[in-house]
């Protein structure tokens, strides 16, 4: 089990191996214009998913795109939406947050807009942990307590996916791959999550440095090559029973376009944003 301490170290290392700015000040300016988008949500007559990059990775879906892109492949009519977030290592903490409030209102305003939607979140590494703080609420250890989400969203939810997420725990329900240790940041209290049981799947592997605190440095970016197509075949199939019981969502739907296909940004919370990242500096700081 590896200490706070431990921990720290080992961001700060990452950090320094990665030369990044320590300030949240260019991550935070970045997302501050896209406000207006709310009214502009189209229903997707397929599935809708929510996707999160991990640490360091350029703005976008990230390498777990390949699985949403995969997933539009077998699902026409889908769409994808990348979570705009730093997705730093210096001021992990506030990243987190951040990502964890964007996730948030991007589900809030698709479901509102889109009632009947289907949704699935997926997210990479640190994506990974924002995705299930979003489900489960935030409990790690140094991280700001959120809530988890709320209940009316829990039906348009019809798959999860982690892949290498540091907030892992082992032994439970919706574990895949190797791992049998529990992540740097585990999850402090997975209570919130049992009800979203049937709908999670986090893959994480023996050796990995962040979800399974690991020692073993390739084995975080081998779940592309290992577990695309395991994922995809998941949630496709999770879509699939969700289609046959409740019909498909449609109602308000309309034909999705070139503009909310694949890496476009949805708008987020901007002013809650800003007070986690205040809240979050702190922490950065340490780093
Ligand atoms: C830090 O950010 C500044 C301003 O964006 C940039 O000019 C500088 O190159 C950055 N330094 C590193 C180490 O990335
Ligand atoms: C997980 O389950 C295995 C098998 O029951 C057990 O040996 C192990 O101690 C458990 N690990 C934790 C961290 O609870
Ligand atoms: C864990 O979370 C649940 C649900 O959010 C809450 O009711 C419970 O009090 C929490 N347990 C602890 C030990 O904080
Ligand atoms: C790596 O981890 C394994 C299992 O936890 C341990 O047996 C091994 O000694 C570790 N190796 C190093 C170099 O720390
Ligand atoms: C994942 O793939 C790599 C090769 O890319 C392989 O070495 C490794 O054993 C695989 N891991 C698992 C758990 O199958
Ligand atoms: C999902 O349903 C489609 C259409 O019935 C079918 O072709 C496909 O094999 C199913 N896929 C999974 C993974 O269940
Ligand atoms: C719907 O359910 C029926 C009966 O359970 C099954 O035969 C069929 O393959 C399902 N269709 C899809 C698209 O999953
Ligand atoms: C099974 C399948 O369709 N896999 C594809 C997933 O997406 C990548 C990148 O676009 C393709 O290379 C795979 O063939």
């Amino acid at each position: 089990m590896p200490s706070p301490i431990r921990t720290l170290l080992l961001l700060a290392a990452a950090t320094i191996s990665l030369g990044q700015n320590t300030t949240l000040t260019t991550t935070t300016s970045s997302t501050s214009s896209s406000v207006t988008a709310t009214s502009s949500i189209s229903c997707a007559t397929g599935l809708h998913l929510i996707v999160a990059r991990g640490s360091t990775e350029p703005k976008g879906l990230g390498r777990i795109g390949v699985v949403a892109g995969n997933v539009t492949q077998e699902i026409p009519g889908s769409t994808v939406s990348a979570v705009d977030y730093p997705a730093t290592f210096d001021a992990y903490f506030a990243s987190v947050n951040m990502g964890v409030a964007a996730m948030n209102a991007m589900i809030a305003a698709y479901i509102t807009a889109c009632p009947s939607s289907k949704i699935a979140l997926l997210g990479y590494s640190q994506g990974g942990q924002v995705a299930m703080d979003v489900v489960c609420g935030t409990s790690e250890t140094l991280f700001t307590v959120t809530p988890d989400l709320s209940d009316a969203f829990r039906s348009n939810i019809i798959a999860v996916v982690t892949f290498g997420d540091p907030s892992h725990m082992v032994n439970q329900t919706w574990d895949e791959g190797t791992s049998n240790h529990n992540g740097i940041f585990q999850r402090a209290n997975t209570s919130a999550c049992e009800p979203y049981s049937p709908v999670i799947k986090g893959w994480c592997d023996k050796g990995d440095i962040y979800c399974d605190a690991g020692n073993v440095t390739g084995v975080h970016g081998t779940y592309f090559a290992n577990y695309t197509d395991d994922a995809t075949n998941w949630i496709v199939s999770k879509w699939n029973a969700s289609t046959n019981s409740s019909g498909s969502p449609t109602g308000t739907a309309a034909p999705p376009t070139a503009t909310n296909v694949a890496g476009v940004l949805q708008p987020a919370s901007f002013g809650f944003v800003a007070l986690l990242a205040v809240a979050g500096a702190a922490f950065g700081t340490l780093l």
